[in-house]
């Protein structure tokens, strides 16, 4: 069995929900985990998930500038212990990770392939390491019963993928990621993973001038096939999830947003196969409301899973803030339990602390506000849920449709042309169509004030 070595966070307890008038910093005042909403509990709706590398690898370095944060379990941070053996490193900082995440009372954790396991010198070694640390998250995972949301390949930092991954002009490092998503894959199947997830990483270009579009495209699709393949050989009976992003690292990202990543999908026979992990901000990123990209995948029947973070109106990369927003948030959650809620997803917190919030403790904050900002999104949007205001108005702006089957179904028996629709018209000198307000200052104003009164 795996130990639990000293704590990390010592002078901290259990977070515990104490309620909304509750002014402990420590505690949540939403997010009540038992307490049943519409049929479920919270935490079966919420699934929040807490990200291994945002929140244990990184060390605050930023591209101006070297790591800022107390993380000891992490020999390249500011207070790392740099003589320690990269294999005990990593099992500290795992030991950390559990130790965060059991007292917070997250029931899911994700993480990258690198995330966990140090490099070895070749692909055998760093696969050797990477399952020595499978086994160590086995036992932590058996000891506190925290599951994983999802596993996922880190195809995008090495210097080797600077031109991509599957995408790569050089079908070499196609093979090599095959390989780590193979790996990858078993190892997230062996630890009862929810969700698998493909982040495009690198899969994009800088210049049309050196890039083939159409090819990277067609190995990015017979990758895709391949992973799908590999998923039913081995049962693994997760989701997988591509998760969409406009653009950074890259200028134009492959996987732009819902909608195009539905229309690759279909056009390489993926559809049934994969669906989408939306990340917040990067659906504000891509011009996006965060609710459109929800809405987008319901639709389409790929909603899968959400990264749960936040963008900054003036800046335009990939902050990964806590969300704090829950008009933004709640108008999200709408979105979700209106197509029914997550099935294998969950809310995974791929968020990142500022730079300069550098105690250990500062990860409690920024989880519990976001926490505490979703729970309270969830009672929002489950309070105009069940009021039935909003979808009463929306059914009746198109109660007209009732009654037209032979204008919108083309298959009808009375199934209308254009020339007949023209015909009609023309020989109809009352048909008079009259306008009818929108309402949507209203319907804003309802919003706010379930947000207000939402207990
Ligand atoms: C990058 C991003 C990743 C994915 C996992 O913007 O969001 O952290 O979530 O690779
Ligand atoms: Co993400």
């Amino acid at each position: 069995m795996t130990s639990s070595p000293e704590p990390f966070f010592g002078n901290i307890d259990a977070i515990a929900y104490e309620g909304p008038e509750s002014d402990n910093p420590l505690a949540f005042r939403w997010y009540d985990a038992g307490r049943i909403i519409m049929g479920k509990t919270m935490a079966e709706h919420l699934r929040f998930g807490v990200c291994y590398w945002h929140s244990f690898a990184w060390d605050g370095s930023d591209i101006f500038g070297h790591g800022t944060l107390d993380r000891p379990w992490n020999p390249a941070s500011r207070t790392g212990n740099t003589t320690i053996d990269p294999l005990d490193a990593a099992k500290l900082k795992m030991a950390a990770a559990f130790e965060f995440i059991e007292k917070l009372g997250a029931p899911f954790f994700s993480f990258h392939d690198i995330d966990i396991a140090p490099a070895g010198s070749s692909f055998r070694e760093t696969c050797g390491h990477f399952d020595e640390m499978v086994d160590e998250a086995a036992g932590h995972m058996d000891r506190t019963g925290i599951k994983l949301l999802w596993g996922t390949t880190n195809a995008f930092s090495h210097p080797r993928f600077m031109a991509g991954a599957a995408t790569n002009p050089d079908p070499d490092l196609f093979a090599y990621a095959a390989a780590q998503v193979a790996h990858c894959m078993n190892a997230t199947h062996r630890l009862g993973g929810a969700n698998y997830v493909l982040w495009g990483g690198r899969e994009g270009y800088e210049t049309l001038l050196n890039t083939d579009m159409s090819r990277e495209l067609d190995q990015l699709g017979r990758f895709l096939n391949m992973v799908v393949e590999h998923k039913h050989a081995i049962g693994f009976e997760g989701a997988l999830l591509i998760e969409p992003k406009p653009m950074e690292p890259t200028k134009h990202q492959y996987d732009y947003d819902v909608a195009t990543v539905y229309g690759f999908l279909q056009r390489y026979g993926l559809d049934n196969e994969i669906k989408v992990n939306i990340e917040v901000n990067h659906a504000t990123l891509s011009g996006h409301d965060f609710h459109h990209e929800v809405a987008t995948a319901v639709h389409s029947g790929i909603f899968g899973s959400i990264d749960a973070n936040a963008g900054d109106d003036r800046l335009g990369w990939d902050l990964d803030l806590f969300p704090k927003s829950v008009e933004q948030m709640t108008l999200g959650m709408l979105e979700i339990l209106r197509g029914g809620g997550f099935t294998t997803g969950g809310l995974m917190f791929d968020t990142k602390l500022r730079r300069m919030s550098i105690e250990r403790d500062d990860l409690f904050h920024g989880h519990i506000g976001a926490m505490d900002t979703m729970a309270r999104s969830l009672l929002a949007a489950a309070s105009i849920l069940e009021d039935g205001e909003i979808d009463r108005r929306r059914t009746a702006r198109y109660a007209g449709w009732d009654a037209e089957q032979r204008i919108l179904d083309g298959s009808h028996p009375a199934a209308v042309t254009l020339q007949q629709l023209h015909d009609e018209v023309i020989g109809d000198d009352s048909f008079d169509p009259q306008p009818v307000s929108g309402r949507q200052e209203a319907l804003e104003n309802l919003v706010a004030r379930h947000i207000e009164r939402a207990r």
